[in-house]
């Protein structure tokens, strides 16, 4: 076995690696970039070298550099995590060519597997079934349509370069073809530099099926079993499970056994997954392979009891496969949810900040975490903002599903907007539990997972103030520091004949707030609405009773904010002080950043004439482009970023002078 190897990653992939390497009596070398020194993955190996600064191509994109150190340090492999390098043909035959292992297939799998096109002529060749349709080179506009009245409709239009959506259109009918491919080609030639296009038969209502294979140097190939990765947003997988709730044990045989063939078709080594569009028939089709170990790869793990980085490790060092496909059970059920920092409420905008207070649940044989951050880390625009992955397993869904709803009721993150409550709504929902799965699961039921839980906010708040009163109790005053939250019993104070005055901001909405103190607690009147509360503070647990009714919850006070848990809800608020002063952020026809992201193209330069509604810029965010559009006629006075720029969410990207004033 190796016993140095280098990960050429960061985040909870990089510390999954290094924990599975260190076990295995391997030394690990972490590569980070400037934004990365002090984080958990760097501080878990046993060294560590800079790359260079945070955005990814200056860092861990820089093949070259990460082979120098590989070099320099002794590394004999190099795992490339997902994502970055773990797909690069090049950087996987250079890894070969120094006498490296790559700790994933050969560059030639991986290249088989780049054009859909080519991929489903070899699959063809393998007997796998594939969704009729056309997927041949000649990209005659006049073929490409009589294919499409060939095919049937609805179909669909999908980039031979594409992946992740991106280039993909459907069609209903044959009088939507020529504008529905011009866009698709668009859209991909933009994309991926190749507009070519193949036209499949569209499936209304598939699911996500993909099987975990692995595959030995040897020429032998097992399947793990499957994951139902169904529940997405824009492409993007939400909640994973495994196995696929109703596949038949013939199916999974049958899907497994494709799998194989599909992975034995290019010759593969190591993990890899073959994902399947799995029809409401019980047909399966195949839609593409993923060549690396993927983000969802634990729920098989936990089902399998295999550790998918220790087969990794052992088939790139060119020991057989360690089962054999009859010895390999599967047990119980696993589910994972991937958290975010995004908000909800907000499109899923990608939000960024610090992690000024994280609490997860306590792992146990029942519960994982694998995370790459710790309290106090940020999340930056620079990387995917994944914060964590929660894993549960459990003898059968309906318990898994129960652990999953209360370990995400336990897990509390202050700072920032994550997922956390719409993952919890997700799991608890009644289609969920009812396995109504579908790629539309969420358009689908998009009401029931937004409904917002009627927080009483007079409540809400009557806890918040308990809550910073109890922290005042306790805490010493701060010398020196007038401003100090922990200093306000000095200006105010409490006792039964004088009602302290405080005033809380939730949204744009101002509360005020009286307290009295009473034998035993307060009194607490928010907007004319009046509570008896006492209540018990214990490091962030608080214990109340508000008008007798006695309740548990979990605080955390930054500054002036205050965020509070229960029961998997967040509710946020702010200390009001009239010093504020609120900044203008409506003027001067400035278009803005909805989210953090990169700009992809600028189609307007400074002096040029616009209409309402022509697109100038176009960024991408969560592998999704967005145009900025004119928000009226006028001239371009001034663009601030250019192409391949990083922005932030709310950065003024282009000013347009309205016509009435040019
Ligand atoms: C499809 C399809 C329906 N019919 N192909 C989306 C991304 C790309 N990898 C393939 N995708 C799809 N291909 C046919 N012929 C529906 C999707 C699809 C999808 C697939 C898997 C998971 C989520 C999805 C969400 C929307 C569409």
């Amino acid at each position: 076995m190796f016993s140095k190897i280098l990960i050429a990653n960061r985040g909870e992939i990089a510390c999954r690696v290094i924990q599975t390497a260190h076990r295995l009596g391997i030394r690990c070398v972490a590569v980070y970039s400037e934004a990365d020194r002090n984080a958990r993955h760097v501080a878990m190996a046993d060294e560590a070298f800079l790359l260079g600064p945070a955005p990814s191509s200056e860092s861990y994109l820089r093949a070259d550099k990460i082979l120098d150190i590989a070099l320099k340090s002794g590394a004999q492999a190099i795992h490339p995590g997902y994502g970055f390098l773990s797909e690069n043909t090049e950087f996987a035959n250079a890894c070969e060519a120094n006498n490296i292992a790559f700790i994933g297939p050969p560059a030639s799998a991986i290249a088989s597997m780049g054009s859909k096109s080519a991929a489903k002529e070899i699959m063809l060749e393998a007997d796998v079934p594939l969704v009729p349709g056309y997927h041949g080179a000649d990209q005659d506009p006049a073929l490409l349509k009589a294919e499409a009245e060939k095919c049937g409709f609805p179909l669909l239009l999908k980039a031979i370069a594409g992946g992740g959506g991106k280039g993909m259109r459907v069609v209903n009918h044959i009088g939507e073809f020529e504008e529905a491919l011009a866009a698709a080609q668009r859209e991909s030639q933009n994309a991926f530099g190749n507009p070519d296009m193949l036209i499949e038969r569209y499936l209304t209502q598939p699911r996500h099926v993909e099987i975990q294979v692995f595959c030995d140097k040897q020429g032998n190939g097992v399947y793990l079993a499957e994951r139902d990765c169904s529940v997405q947003r824009r492409h993007q997988k939400v909640i994973e499970e495994a196995p696929a709730p109703g596949l038949s044990t013939e199916t999974r045989k049958a899907m497994g056994e494709t799998a194989v063939a599909a992975a034995k078709a290019i010759n593969y080594v190591g993990a890899g997954t073959v994902e399947f569009l799995y029809d409401v028939d019980g047909s399966f089709y195949f839609m593409e392979m993923n060549t690396r170990l993927q983000v969802e790869h634990p729920v098989t793990e936990m089902i399998t009891g295999q550790d998918l980085v220790e087969w990794q490790l052992r088939i790139a060092d060119g020991e057989p496969l360690p089962l054999q496909q009859d010895d390999i059970q599967i047990r119980g059920h696993a589910l994972e949810a991937r958290i975010y920092a995004e908000d909800p409420d907000n499109d899923f905008l990608p939000v960024t900040g610090t992690l000024q207070y994280l609490r997860t649940p306590d792992e146990n044989a029942h519960i994982r975490v694998d995370t790459g951050v710790i309290e106090g880390d940020d999340v930056s625009v620079y990387y995917d903002p994944m914060i964590a992955k929660l894993i549960v397993w459990d003898e059968d869904r309906e318990q898994a599903i129960n652990r999953m709803v209360h370990a995400l009721e336990s897990y509390r993150i202050g700072g920032m907007k994550t997922n956390i409550r719409f993952l919890r709504q997700l799991a608890d929902s009644k289609p969920f539990r009812d396995e109504e799965l579908d790629t539309g699961f969420i358009e689908k039921h998009n009401d029931l997972l937004f409904q917002t839980a009627k927080t009483d906010i007079q409540s809400q708040l009557a806890l918040a103030t308990s809550y910073v009163l109890e922290t005042e109790r306790q805490a010493q005053p701060v010398k020196g520091d007038p401003d100090s939250p922990f200093n306000l019993q000095t200006s105010w104070r409490l006792n039964a004949n004088y009602s302290r005055p405080m005033e809380w901001v939730v949204g744009d909405e101002h509360h005020q707030v009286s307290i009295i103190e009473q034998p035993n607690g307060y009194e607490i009147t928010v907007d004319n609405v009046s509570f008896k509360v006492s209540a018990i503070l214990r490091d962030d647990h608080l214990r109340a009773v508000i008008n007798g009714h006695r309740l548990s919850i979990h605080g955390h006070l930054a500054g002036d904010d205050m965020t509070l848990f229960r029961e998997g809800n967040q509710f946020q608020c702010t200390l009001f002080r009239h010093t504020f002063e609120e900044s203008d952020q409506s003027g001067g026809g400035s278009l803005t950043a909805p989210m953090n992201g990169a700009i992809v193209a600028v189609l307007a330069e400074p002096g040029q004439n616009v209409s309402e509604g022509d697109t100038l810029v176009i960024m991408e965010a969560m592998k999704m482009e967005h145009s900025i559009r004119a928000p009226h006629d006028g001239v371009v006075s001034e663009i601030f970023f250019a192409v391949g720029d990083l922005v932030s969410d709310g950065a003024a990207l282009v000013a347009v002078t309205p016509s009435e004033e040019a």
